[in-house]
């Protein structure tokens, strides 16, 4: 929206079809990417005639979904949709033409869309077509900002939206003084980190934890989502060390791998991973924050929206120190580590006073067996 934009304010009862539109939205959940979740509810004489949402990309957009899914003919009535609707031909034709040609005559929306080719091009071409457009008010506006949160950082930055996941002690540590970590989280926890890996784009960890775990980082999980999609594993390695026997190097060929290195990495380190399969990547910057930024360019660059962080705690503080943590999902398990030496969740630089500390937005809290799962997000798309 610019401030040129006149919004007509949707009025109270419109909020239950848009919040209709946020649970239909939520049933691509996982599938979608690199597209959007949306949701669409076609309401004539106050009543529902036909609902859709967006399955995936090639797939119908939610309106052009909820149009076709319609009991009756939609002329002169209500579309409500939970994203702009779009103004643009991309894998389907633009659901503004689609809207116009079914003679509806309001359309209310619950969020804006932020990428390039869409931004409020669409609800000044129903405008411009005789169609009212409406806006919901913050709260469902947020609400629908927050189903889309790596669509809307990678459209508005290029970068994928980070979420750090950790697992640590009642004493906050993640590992004991000699550096053993298994298990800290409960099987069931870390069943759950399978299905968020399931659900990003990519997964990635520091060299450190690369060496230490030597993990697969692959999605494991029971269900259909590990046949169909495979995030692509990063690690983050500085001076190119990923071992050429690593488990993640040994499966390159099955599912890819992605290293960030920075360009003091000896040139036959790189050469002898980019032959065993792996993507290299140099990320230029003076510091190790300025190369995870970096890091994250190239991602996005390569449709990377979600980035899932599995540490360990010098990748995130280098995270934190760049500003680029956007939820942390931290797993706090009922036992005592202690040990001066033992190292905690985030390092880097870390901030100097308390005053000048990042605060979360919002924090919610489940139970996962014995563990308490902390989800915080710090930033807001
Ligand atoms: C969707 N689903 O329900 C809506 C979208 O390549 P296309 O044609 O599928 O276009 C994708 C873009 O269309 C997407 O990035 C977003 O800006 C806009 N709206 N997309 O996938 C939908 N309404
Ligand atoms: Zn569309």
């Amino acid at each position: 929206m610019t401030a040129l934009t006149i919004q007509t304010l949707a009025p109270e009862r419109d909020a239950v079809h848009l919040g209709r539109t946020l649970e239909l939205a939520q049933r691509g959940s996982g599938r979608t990417s690199p597209n959007p979740l949306v949701g669409a509810v076609v309401v004539k004489d106050g009543r529902p005639i036909g609902e859709g949402f967006h399955s995936g990309p090639g797939e119908a957009h939610a309106e052009a979904a909820a149009l076709g899914a319609c009991g009756e003919d939609p002329a002169g009535a209500t579309l409500y949709v939970s994203l702009e609707p779009c103004a643009h031909h991309g894998r389907t034709p633009p659901c503004v033409e689609a809207i116009l040609a079914a003679g509806v005559e309001r359309v209310v929306i619950a969020s804006d869309d932020p990428s390039a080719m869409a931004s409020g091009r669409g609800p000044e071409l129903l405008r411009g077509g005789g169609v009212e457009v409406g806006w919901a008010g913050e709260e469902v506006a947020r609400s629908a900002r927050l189903l889309n949160q790596p669509f809307r950082k990678h459209a508005l930055t290029g970068r994928p939206l980070v979420v750090f996941k950790s697992a640590l002690t009642l004493d906050g540590r993640v590992a004991t003084r000699t550096g053993d970590s298994r298990w800290i989280s409960s099987e069931e926890s870390r069943a759950r980190v399978h299905r968020w890996r399931a659900e990003a784009d990519a997964v990635a960890v520091g060299i450190g934890t690369a060496i230490a775990d030597d993990p697969l980082l692959t999605v494991r999980v029971e269900g259909a989502v590990e046949a169909t999609r495979a995030p692509r594993r990063v690690v983050f390695d500085s001076r190119a060390r990923l071992p050429a026997r690593s488990r993640l190097v040994q499966s390159a060929a099955d599912a890819p791998v992605i290293l960030i290195c920075s360009p003091a990495a000896p040139r036959a380190a790189r050469e002898i991973l980019a032959a065993a399969g792996v993507e290299v990547i140099v990320s230029e910057g003076e510091d190790e924050a300025a190369r995870v930024g970096a890091g994250l360019d190239a991602l996005g660059d390569r449709g990377v929206q979600s980035l899932l962080l599995e540490g360990g705690p010098r990748l995130g503080g280098a995270f934190l120190d760049a500003g680029e943590i956007d939820a942390l999902r931290v797993f706090v398990a009922p036992i005592l580590a202690g040990g001066r030496d033992a190292r905690g969740v985030l390092e880097g630089r870390g901030v100097a006073s308390i005053a000048d500390a990042d605060r979360a937005l919002a924090v919610e809290v489940e139970r996962i067996g014995d563990d308490t799962l902390i989800d915080a997000r710090v930033r807001e798309w």
